[in-house]
């Protein structure tokens, strides 16, 4: 293909949850996540004023000086971190009064809700493994139960006069399970399918589901992990509040016990603590 050519590219996958019949949506889901890795849902059963709200307080959170910001949470090279238990409660405790803005009440509420979501999307994407029967919440124990923690992160993404020559977020694979995104208007997300760099398109009350390393290896290759990137926007500040869904550090994951099922179904991955399989990947090391 000449470099210049220009080739229309799809968009990634809306699923609407909304549709009467289950089963299609599941089925929808099971497809984007082994074509794409990555989709996004709508109607969703999160309330949009719900979602608004934690983007308002987003944006004052961003509006505060420096010190203030990094007394109340975690500052990351690429974002502020904040972490929840699989009950919705703040992992990380601080008094700075700072955090009215990211009270708790607003964060709880928003992590059962997601929590809720993120199971109902696990449930399905354990039937697409064929689990439906025995196992509707393979890929949840898989990841560790009732221990599977919820760390949200604020990317905040200043105007760039060249967006060309500063990236965002480079381009990575998510390390945890799955991934439940949701981003202010100005758009910059992107995924790599067939060879190029798409541009995800979606609403600000839209979630984005992101499948990550760790569901790519427990479904024993079945589910993609998606490489993406985030661009930043010539005028517009860019916000960005991915919730990522993942095993607590020291447990053990791999493909689920179920898929090997003997010599046509062998392990395609080694299983890893999920604090090693983190260690390797940040340091890029060999990972089987
Ligand atoms: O800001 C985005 O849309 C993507 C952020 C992301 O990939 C990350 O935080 O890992």
């Amino acid at each position: 293909m000449e470099k210049n050519q220009h080739i229309s590219s799809p968009d990634i996958p809306v699923i609407d949850l909304c549709s009467p019949d289950e089963e299609l949506v599941a089925i929808a889901v099971v497809k984007a996540s082994q074509e794409w890795g990555i989709f996004q849902v709508v109607n969703h059963g999160i309330p949009t004023e719900l979602i608004l709200r934690l983007q308002q307080v987003g944006k004052e959170f961003f509006e505060l000086p420096e010190t203030e910001k990094e007394a109340i949470l975690k500052v990351e090279t690429h974002g502020w971190i904040i972490s929840f238990t699989a009950s919705g409660h703040r992992l990380e405790s601080t008094t700075n009064s700072g955090l009215r803005i990211l009270e708790s009440t607003l964060n709880e509420e928003y992590a059962s809700h997601i929590k809720k979501l993120s199971e109902k999307i696990m449930e399905w994407l354990s039937e697409g493994l064929g689990l439906r029967r025995l196992r509707r919440e393979a890929l949840k124990e898989g990841l560790g139960g009732e221990t599977v923690e919820y760390l949200m992160k604020i990317n905040y993404y200043p105007p760039c006069p060249d967006p060309e020559l500063v990236v965002g977020a480079p381009d990575h694979t998510d390390v945890n399970g799955i991934t439940l995104l949701v981003a202010n208007e100005a758009l910059g997300l992107q995924a790599f399918k067939d060879n190029q760099w798409i541009d995800a398109k979606y609403t600000t009350s839209g979630i984005i589901v992101i499948i990550g390393d760790q569901f790519l290896r427990m479904s024993n290759g079945k589910y993609k992990s998606v490489e993406h990137r985030a661009k930043m926007d010539k005028e517009k500040t860019r916000i960005s509040w991915p919730v990522f869904v993942e095993s607590s550090l020291d447990h053990v994951f791999g493909p689920l016990p179920e898929l090997i099922t003997g010599d046509e179904n062998i392990p395609n991955f080694k299983p890893y603590v999920y604090k090693d399989y983190k260690f390797r990947k940040l340091k890029k090391l060999l990972l089987e």
